[in-house]
């Protein structure tokens, strides 16, 4: 009798192990079972931390693609968690054989850290030269984009600048729906180094001051030319650069103007 007694707790505690293991493995393997893409593997370990500014926990990683031949293509992931489920991000290339060092959380952004080589040095030479890459989350957008962090002062031609070009506004996305120029050309803006910009819309100009603080930009003391057309779209143009908060650029060369209280978001290139 005692034995059987005995047996039955035993099995009882090899039960409890097994589902104990079993539940921890699911928990722990979670980000691993996601689909990154055929060809794609998760290099190292993904890092957490919060990067859509809810409150819990995202995942940074890095994924590879060995198409085959000597190529390794490193990318970078985010796995954004809604409310336990994991939804990937588009991928955004990092670099060619690259040498992966370690993702850090910082400002809500996950920086790459990484060794790459220099643009002259051929394929066979060590990756040796640090980098470092912020990447954003946009969470209007689901889309995730290279963040150019205090680029004043850089001499580095791969370093975007507001005042780099006339940026010319492609589309936007305000309250969720998608709004586009009538015709893109019109709407332009130009941010002087002084702190002023100027720009024009399909029917006026306007000029004013603009200041940056970290990645913010405040547009103010807005002034233009007062001529009434039928049918234009300045109110919009206004409205978005009234509404700005944020800025970065992405690795397609666009500037993004994100706007207050996730209004939405405008694409300038
Ligand atoms: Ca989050």
């Amino acid at each position: 009798m005692k034995k059987i007694l005995i047996l039955i707790i035993l099995l009882i505690g090899v039960f409890l192990i097994i589902s104990w293991d079993k539940k921890e493995t699911q928990d722990v393997s979670k980000i691993n079972t996601l689909n990154v893409g055929e060809n794609f593997t998760i290099f190292g370990e993904p890092v957490e931390g919060d990067l859509d500014n809810d409150g819990d926990l995202d995942q940074a990683l890095y994924v590879v693609e060995q198409p085959g031949g000597s190529g390794s293509f490193y990318y970078a992931v985010l796995a954004i968690n809604n409310a336990g489920e994991y939804k990937l991000t588009e991928k955004m290339f990092l670099g060619d054989r690259i040498a992966p060092q370690n993702i850090e959380i910082k400002d809500g952004r996950a920086v790459y850290n990484f060794a790459d080589r220099k643009a002259v040095e051929p394929m066979s030479t060590v990756a040796s030269v640090a980098k470092s890459v912020w990447v954003h989350y946009n969470k209007n957008t689901n889309e995730i984009g290279e963040w150019v962090k205090d680029f004043e002062g850089e001499a580095n031609p791969e370093v975007m600048k507001l005042d780099m070009k006339k940026w010319i506004w492609q589309t936007a996305t305000i309250d969720g729906k998608e709004v586009n120029p009538k015709d893109s050309s019109k709407f332009t803006i130009e941010f002087k180094k002084d702190g002023i910009f100027g720009a024009s819309t399909d029917c006026n100009g306007i000029g004013g001051n603009y200041s940056i603080k970290d990645k913010q930009i405040t547009f103010s003391d807005m002034m233009g030319t007062l001529m009434y057309c039928e049918g234009s779209q300045e109110d919009v143009f206004k409205g978005i650069l009234e509404n700005a908060e944020s800025y970065y650029f992405t690795s397609k060369g666009e500037l993004k103007i994100e706007l207050k209280n996730n209004k939405g978001l405008a694409i300038f290139n």
